[in-house]
């Protein structure tokens, strides 16, 4: 992945500016300074490694060199918008990019990650900053090449990369332009009827035993699916329905 080439294949597209590196500690940090100086919304950072990416909660997010994909976009929420929101844009501009580009069955681990075949392949870590003008940095770390995902013992849930799941090599600027061109087409319709329909038609697990674990409480039941407001619905075994908030929350199958 050159610079060139990545500024080339995204021309024309809609994103104001790009800031490539080598090798960056967060994609999100660099993205997050360039906010409070102004750039405009779309504007992109990406990198071909990452030294301190992290997940939610500072969790870890391994990026190796040559394999993954690791970058953060600049959006600028308006008043009425809901920010939670903006972590499902992700999920879905990435679900979406993958079906029509490598025809993957790919689907969003309610409320953050992309799965294909169950494994995740996609983790997504929406940060919002309040200090200048509203911001929020939607940073995406995707496993391209057969060695973009760390070993067995440093992953919380089981995961793949795009050339297991597609068995041939995948060109990591054309998933870059891919995704970024279902951000900005996704960015506009945030929280619209379409964009929960999407969501709820394309969610992992549903009609399924999970197990949704909050801060220091576990829920089990059926996954229903997501309301207007983006709150996961799950049925308990007496029948009634919960909605769970998005936050820190991680959800599995049962076997
Ligand atoms: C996430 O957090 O999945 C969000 C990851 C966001 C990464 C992007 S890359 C660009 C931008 N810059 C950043 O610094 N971050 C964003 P979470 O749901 O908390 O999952 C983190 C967990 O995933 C870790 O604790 C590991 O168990 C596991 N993990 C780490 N690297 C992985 C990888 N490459 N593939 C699959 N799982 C991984």
């Amino acid at each position: 992945m050159e610079e060139r080439e990545i500024t080339q294949s995204l021309a024309g597209i809609g994103v104001p500016a790009v800031k490539y590196y080598t090798q960056v500690g967060s994609t999100n940090d660099v993205a997050l300074e360039w906010a409070k100086e102004g750039t405009p919304e779309f504007s992109l950072v990406v990198a071909d490694t990452q030294t301190a990416g992290r997940g939610r909660l500072n969790r870890e997010w391994v990026t190796k060199p040559g394999e993954g994909l690791a970058f953060s976009l600049v959006l600028r929420p308006k008043p009425n918008e809901q920010i939670p929101l903006f972590s499902a844009l992700g999920g879905i501009a990435v679900c979406e990019a993958m079906i029509q580009t490598f025809h993957l069955p790919t689907l969003i681990k309610w409320p953050n990650d992309v799965l294909v075949h169950e494994k995740k392949v996609c983790g997504i870590l929406a940060e919002a900053n309040w200090d200048e003008s509203p911001t929020v940095v939607l940073g995406i770390g995707i496993n391209v090449g057969k060695g973009s995902i760390p070993s067995p013992d440093q992953l919380n849930f089981p995961a793949t990369t795009l050339e297991t799941e597609i068995s041939h090599p995948v060109d990591r600027t054309l998933a870059l332009t891919e995704v970024v061109k279902q951000l900005i087409l996704w960015r506009e319709r945030l929280g619209t009827t379409e964009f929960l329909t999407y969501w709820n038609e394309h969610l992992a697990f549903t009609g399924k035993l999970v197990q949704v674990t909050l801060v220091g409480k576990k829920i089990e039941g059926i996954l229903k699916g997501i309301n207007a407001e983006g709150n996961l619905q799950i049925q308990k075994e007496n029948g009634t329905t919960i909605g769970v908030e998005m936050g820190d929350v991680q959800l599995r199958p049962i076997e």
